[in-house]
Formats: structure tokens, sequence, C-alpha cells
């Protein structure tokens, strides 16, 4: 019996069982006994979802009844993963259905397995919008997610030989039982054409957008349950559908060939994610994909509006707007379109509607990363947004005009079209000019989002910067993911947590007890276990749950430094073949994680991670005390076992450049100490558990600035002063990691000596190499590791989204969330079933 459940609604086994086997026969047309893993998926699944509907229906009852002020979350991507034990376990029914099940002899894990991974994402930016999506339905916040309903999700990776391959995701070919289509619900998006100058009936001038093509959007609902099931809210997944109308003029003209390949490219806007979480340059099928499904939903938020409102005074009172980084930045100018040209507002109003009404959160520094479309692009596809754009930026340099007069420099550092003869359309100028909060996801980097990225905005509109430190949902992160610690640390603290999560306080004097740590220890045991079996049975690597779990999970990135944890395994390998030195305990290195299939350089760490995990788990002079695996196709599920199964989680970017990380608050959480930077969360993490409970090394985000800015880093000379460094580097050059192409890794020394090593690996490699001997004796050590695992886990409580939520409930939405968390229960007593 699962503990950390609600009390279970008087839906009992019996009756679950009667509906899945029903859905067998009548929503399938199958025997029972002849249904495949996947049919038995399809059948609890919409067993479950009979649960959902009556509430997702009573909640949007509810939330016109009391005319409730809406929250749109516009994302590009949703990282769901899978829902079926996500939905079972928020609709406090996972018991129910285990038993259901086992009765006919199956075995819900199994069941699990069968769910292929929503990957409507890429990393972070995705999976938070997902946890956030968990929140908003557990605290009752009107919350809504609009999407892409993207045909083909993230690339599935497989390594061949080394090399990462990657495959198409299919992830709709079988259906998904999650989705409810609503076709009724089509909305029209125009796109092309031209302006022209036109009198009205009136005799007014105006401008009119005509010769337009048009896409249609259809609606894909998915539910989103919240934990105790009160609350279903929707994640609105559009996909692109050509217009039969509008096609109809081909079709009578007698192109029938010609008619049908349009309306198939039509179908291309929702056919693919991009697989990109930092540059893309220009490409007119990514814009259009932004806009159409912008256009989408906010003729989907303003119809909604109008169904229960007249006029627009009250519009941002009602609706409040997030746009997620700025891919859905054109909403600014979509806002404005749909309310002045179809319904009548005039620009003035129609601009301090729009101000109101929409919120910017900014995810990365990196310039590479942030948005900039050709103006002669966004002119071509969107002619009428492009000129809406231009006014909104002549009005906004008259402003800085005013305040700055004669200022010009700073006048076209701040243009939203950027100046020149090759002008772009700066994404990030018009999010922040065109909403009224724009916030950073981590104190630092919200901090530089003041003083590096946009020092004149900041200082021009100092209030409307504000920081929202992420958070992880602790219902998938813990209670579904690690359902052994989960019961341990309800057995302690009672379930209070799962919708409180500063209830694991609790923990703490828990610490001390050693009948405790054994527990707590043997649960980390068998999580590692059932990762080695992954590995083994991917990539056929043996490991010892015993040995220390080193693991770095993330998405492979030049800054994010797998390298640096490379050149480690490395160092540590040459120093027992070359020095005969054994290590203070054995490792499992464990990489995960997939590289855009455009970045050259992350698809060779990829290789070179493979080779030195082949070099080292086939050399027996180093068995037992090293081993290394990369383990293929990371992606939420994968992720899921990941985390419980960490001791030490690596979190290494180059100071500065990590806005703020979710991954070090989920291995935190299940119990794994962090080896990090002072960079983004991980300051935070550091502030909450402690400094004697993590593992900080290397230069601060203001020393590496201040190198830059002075051109005074030099790492040659670190090279020439350290044995140890020139011994990892100079192996990049030799043949030991590179047997079948000598010298293929010889860009990576090349990079980190003349290449001036732009993301400090050397400038952090002695510190962090004392860092890990720090880890390996404290590893030793086995009662005080497991003491500090428990702190860092009963110290997690800031980095739960329902947090984060509240706060941009509070200070950015000014919507009240309807639950508040009950006071924390005190402790019960395991009952025992
Ligand atoms: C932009 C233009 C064209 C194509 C793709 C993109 C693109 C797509 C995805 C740019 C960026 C992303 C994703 C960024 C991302 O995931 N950022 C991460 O956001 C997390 C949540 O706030 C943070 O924790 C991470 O630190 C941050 O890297």
């Amino acid at each position: 019996m699962d503990s950390t459940q609600p009390p279970v609604p008087p839906t009992d086994a019996r009756e679950f069982q009667a509906s899945i086997l029903r859905h067998v026969r009548y929503s399938l047309g199958r025997e029972w006994g002849e249904i495949s893993g996947r049919e038995l998926f399809q059948a609890v699944s919409l067993a479950v979802r009979d649960h959902i509907v009556d509430t997702m229906l009573a909640t949007e009852e509810r939330y016109r009844e009391r005319d409730a002020k809406r929250v749109y979350y516009l994302s590009m991507e949703f990282l769901m993963g899978r829902s079926m034990g996500n939905n079972l376990h928020n609709l406090g029914l996972y018991d129910v259905c285990k038993d259901a099940l086992a009765s006919l002899g199956v075995d819900l894990e199994e069941v699990e397995a069968d769910e292929v991974d929503a990957a409507l994402g890429n990393g972070g930016l995705g999976r938070l919008a997902a946890c956030f999506l968990d929140s908003m339905a557990t605290l009752g916040v009107p919350g809504f997610g609009y999407g892409i309903n993207y045909e083909y999700g993230l690339f599935q990776q497989e390594i061949d030989n080394g090399w990462q391959k990657e495959l198409p995701d299919n992830w709709l070919a079988l259906g998904t039982p999650w989705q409810i289509e609503r076709p009724e619900e089509e909305v029209v998006v125009p796109l092309y054409g031209h302006l022209e100058r036109m009198h009205d009936m009136d005799g007014v001038e105006n401008t009119m957008w005509l010769g337009w093509k048009v896409l249609l959007g259809v609606p894909h609902d998915m539910p989103v349950v919240g934990h105790g099931g009160d609350t279903v809210n929707v994640l609105r997944l559009y996909s692109a559908r050509s217009s039969d109308e509008f096609d109809m003029s081909i079709f009578n003209e007698g192109d029938y060939v010609a008619a049908v390949r349009r309306k198939m490219e039509s179908e291309t806007v929702s056919k693919v994610l991009y697989p990109s979480d930092s540059v893309l340059k220009g490409k007119e099928l990514r814009l259009i994909q932004e806009y159409f499904f912008v256009s989408c939903a906010v003729q989907n938020i303003v119809r909604t509006y109008l169904r229960d409102h007249e006029g627009f005074g009250a519009f941002p009172e009602k609706v409040a707007i997030q746009l997620n980084d700025t891919h859905p930045a054109l909403a600014v100018a979509e806002v404005m379109r749909v309310l002045m040209d179809e319904h009548g507002v005039e620009w003035a109003e129609a601009w301090d509607l729009t101000r109101k009404t929409l919120a910017y959160t900014n995810h990365t520094l990196l310039p590479e990363a942030l948005e900039r479309w050709p103006r002669s692009l966004v002119e071509r596809v969107l002619p009428r947004h492009m000129q809406i754009i231009e006014a909104i930026d002549a009005a906004f340099q008259a402003e800085v005009r005013e305040r700055w007069p004669g200022d010009e420099e700073r006048v076209e550092r701040m243009a939203i079209v950027e100046p020149g003869d090759d002008p772009y359309v700066r994404m990030a100028h018009l999010s922040i000019v065109g909403s009224h909060s724009v916030n950073g996801v981590a104190e630092l980097h919200s901090k530089l989002v003041k003083s590096d990225l946009v020092p004149d905005f900041h200082e021009m509109w100092p209030d409307r910067f504000n920081n929202k430190t992420n958070g992880i949902t602790q219902r998938r992160w813990l209670l579904a993911s690690n359902p052994e610690l989960a019961d341990l640390v309800t057995e302690v603290v009672g379930t209070g947590w799962v919708t409180d999560l500063d209830v694991l306080r609790g923990l703490e004097p828990m610490a001390d007890d050693p009948s405790f740590r054994e527990r707590f220890r043997d649960i980390k045991r068998r999580n590692k276990q059932r990762l080695g079996r992954i590995m083994r049975e991917t990539v056929r690597v043996d490991s010892d749950p015993d040995s220390l779990f080193d693991v770095q999970a993330k998405r492979i990135h030049e800054y994010k430094r797998q390298l640096l944890l490379t050149m480690y395994v490395m160092h540590e390998y040459l120093g027992m073949v070359e020095d005969g030195r054994r290590p203070v305990v054995p490792r499992t290195f464990v990489f995960a994680g997939k590289a855009a299939p455009g970045y050259w350089a992350a698809k060779q760490h990829v290789k070179l991670i493979n080779n030195v995990a082949q070099v080292v788990n086939t050399d027996p002079r180093v068995e037992g005390m090293l081993r290394v695996a990369f383990v293929p196709n990371y992606r939420v599920s994968l992720a899921e076992r990941i985390f419980p199964a960490a001791d030490l989680s690596e979190q290494i970017s180059t100071a500065g450049m990590e806005a703020s990380g979710t991954g070090n608050m989920k291995f935190a959480l299940n119990g794994a100490l962090t080896m990090g930077t002072l960079d983004g969360a991980n300051i935070e993490i550091r502030e909450e558990v402690g400094e004697d409970n993590i593992f900080i090394f290397g230069v601060r985000a203001e020393e590496i600035a201040s190198l830059k800015q002075r051109q005074a880093y030099r790492p040659a000379e670190l090279y020439e002063r350290s044995p140890v460094l020139q011994r990892v580097v100079d192996a990049f050059d030799g043949a030991l990691f590179s047997r079948e192409e000598p010298g293929m890794f010889r860009w990576i020394k090349e990079g980190l000596i003349q290449g001036g090593d732009p993301f400090f690996l050397l400038a952090d490699f002695e510190a962090y190499v004392v860092a890990q001997e720090a880890a390996s004796r404290l590893f030793l050590d086995e009662d005080a590791w497991v003491r500090k695992a428990i702190l860092n886990v009963a110290r997690m409580g800031k980095f739960s989204s329902d947090r984060t939520i509240r706060q941009y409930a509070s200070e950015i939405w000014g919507v009240l969330p309807e639950t508040t968390p009950e006071p924390s229960p005190s402790p019960e007593p395991r009952v025992e079933v």
C-alpha cells in the first residue's frame, strides 16, 4: 500500500477492473485474452480518463461561474513525458489501479512502460512548462497551456560506434489516449499577403491586410490533473491543417495535384519540433510555427473572454498571458492586431491592454540563443504584424528620446528593429516593451538580465524586472519516480509534503538516526541497481551499486561542460594506469543527454565520452575501480530512473551561463549531493542545504566577467605550469582515446589553448579535481555521506514549482490560488494494509 496517497475515493479496485475490461471489449473491440501490451495500456488509460473528464468539465464550470481570472502559458515546448502514472497518482487512484491489474495477473509498472513519452520539448524550458501546469492544477490556479501538437517530438537518440544518430520520434503513430481533438473549435490563421491603404465605410483611411493565405489550427486538449483530483486544467495543443475553402479555388481551377500538394505543405507547420535549444538562424518554417500557435492561442483567449464579457475594459483583470521566452513574442503584435483589426479597439487602448496582459520570462543570456528575425522575412510572412511592430518601435523610440534627449546611441541599442542595412527584429526587446513584467529564472540570472543583458531597459523601467526562481513538481520527481523514498519520507513527516514541500524539513532529525540512515541507503542502493539493469540492457555496461554513482544528465552543450567531467574521468584513468594510483572509492560515471543535430562540437563530445567509456570499461587494470556509461536517449521517462539512482549530481556549467538549471533540484530532492559551480540555482541550493552539504568549486561569474572584459585569461599559461593539466590536455592529441582516427580530438586541445578556452575549463580543472577528491573521501564515510544526503532532501522545500507558481500568481498574474496548503499534518504512523 502506498501510504503517500490521499484518502482514496470509494472507487474500488473491482469497479476499476470492470472499467478496464469494458474498454478492452467496447473501445478496442478485443477479447481480454488476445490483447497486446500497447492495447492494455490504451484500455487502462481510457479507464483512467473516464475519471478525469467529469472533473475537467466541472472545473471549467467553476471558473466560469466565478468569472475567474485565467492564466495562459504560451510555450513552443511542453515536455510532458508519460501521463498514466502521473494522472493515477494525482487522482489518488494509483493503488486502486495497481490492485485492479494485479488481480488480472498484470503488473501496473509494465503497463506504464508501454506508454511513449510526449517529448514536445528540448530540455529545461519545456520541462519547466510541464511542471508549471502540474502546479497550477494542484493549486487550483485557472492556468492553461498553449502550444503546438508536433507530430514528431524531439528525435530519438541512438549511439552508433560512439556517434549520436537521430531517429524520428513518431510519437502519435499509434494515437494517444490523452488528447481530445476538437475540430469544431478550429481557428483560422492568416499568413503572407500584402497591405493596402483603403477607405472604410465612414471614409476613414485604413490599412487592410489582403490576399493572405490561410492555415487552420485544430485544438487537441490534454487534461492536466491537479493532485487531489479537484482541478483538471487543459493543455491545448494545435495541429496545422489546410483550409478547404481556401484551396477550393485551386481545385476549381483544375490543378488537383497542386491543390493536394498545397494542402500537405500547410500541414508541415506542426510536423516537427526544432531540436535545437540555441542558435537557429532565420528559418521561415520556425517563424511560421511561432506565429501559428500564438495566433491560435490569442484568438482563442479573446473568444473565451468575450463569451462572458462585454467590451475589453476588463481584459487585463480577466486574462494574464505568460510568454515562455521570446518564442511566442509575436503575441505582442497579435494581441494588438486582434483587438484593433477584428474588434475595432483604438491603438492607445489596445496598447494599454496588451501591456497589462502580457508578461515575459527570459531563460538565457547566451547571445547566440537570443532570437532575431530578419525584418524582410517578418514583413513577407506577416506584413500587418511588421507594420504594428514598426509602430510600436517608433512610439517606444520617441519615449527613449524624451527621457534621454540626444542619446541616439542609446536609442539604437534599445530599438526593437535593429538599425542598419540588414535590419533584424529583436524579439527580446519586443517582449520587454510589450509586457508589464520581465523575469529571470534564478537570483543570479535575474541580476545578470538587469546588469548585462538589457541594462538600458532596466534603467528605463526598473520596476518591470523581477526574479522567479524555477522549481520542479515533487509529484513527478519524488512521489511517482522514487516510490520507496516517497514512502519512507511519508512515514516520518506524513503526506503533507506532496502539496507543501517545506514539510520535508521534518526529516532533518532523522539524519542522525542510524536505522533511518540505513533504510535511506538501502533505497538508494536499490535505485542504483534499477538503473544498473537499464545500463546493462542498453549499453552492456555492468555497474557496482556500491560504487559512487557520479551523474551528469542534461542537454550536451559546451557551456554545461560535459567535457570537464570527461577530463576528470581521463585524469583518474591516467592516474591509475600510468602512476599506479588507486582511487579512494570506486566510481561509476553516468552521462546522458542529446546534442542538437547541427551542433558539431556537442556531437564530438558525445563521441569522446563514448570512446573514453570504451577504453576504460575494457581495461582490466581499472576493473572494479572505474566504469563509464553513456546512457542513450535521455528523456523524461529515463530521467525518472536516473535521478533516484545518483549519489553525486554534476552541475558544473561555466559560472554565469546556466540561467537556473532544474535537474540540479531533481537530483538533490532524490538524495544526491551536488558537485557544482556558483551558477544558476546552484547558488540558492547552497543557501538552502548549507555549505557543508554541497561541493562548490570554481571561478565565480563576476571573476569570469572581469577576466573576459580585461582579456586577462591566459589558459596557455595554466597549461604550461601544470603537469596535471598537460597530461589530460595532451591526451586529446594522442591516440589513446581515438584509436580509429588519431588526432580526431586534437581540436579540443587547440580550443583550450590557442582557442582561448571560452568556457574556462582550464581555469576550473584543478579546483574541480580537489572538490572531487573531497567527495570521494566523504563517500568512504558512509554515515557522514548519507547524513548529508538526507539533509539535502529535507531542505529542498524552496524548489517546489508550487512555490514558484504562487509567486507568479501573486506577483505577476494577480490571481489567488484557490487552494492554500493545509497546515502541515503532524507525523502519522505508517498504516500497513
Ligand atoms: C530558439 C530559436 C529557434 C530554435 C530554437 C530556439 C530555442 C529552443 C529552446 C532556444 C532555446 C530553447 C531552450 C532553452 C532552455 O531550455 N533554457 C533553459 O531553461 C531552463 C528553465 O528556465 C533553465 O533552467 C536552464 O538553465 C536554461 O538553459
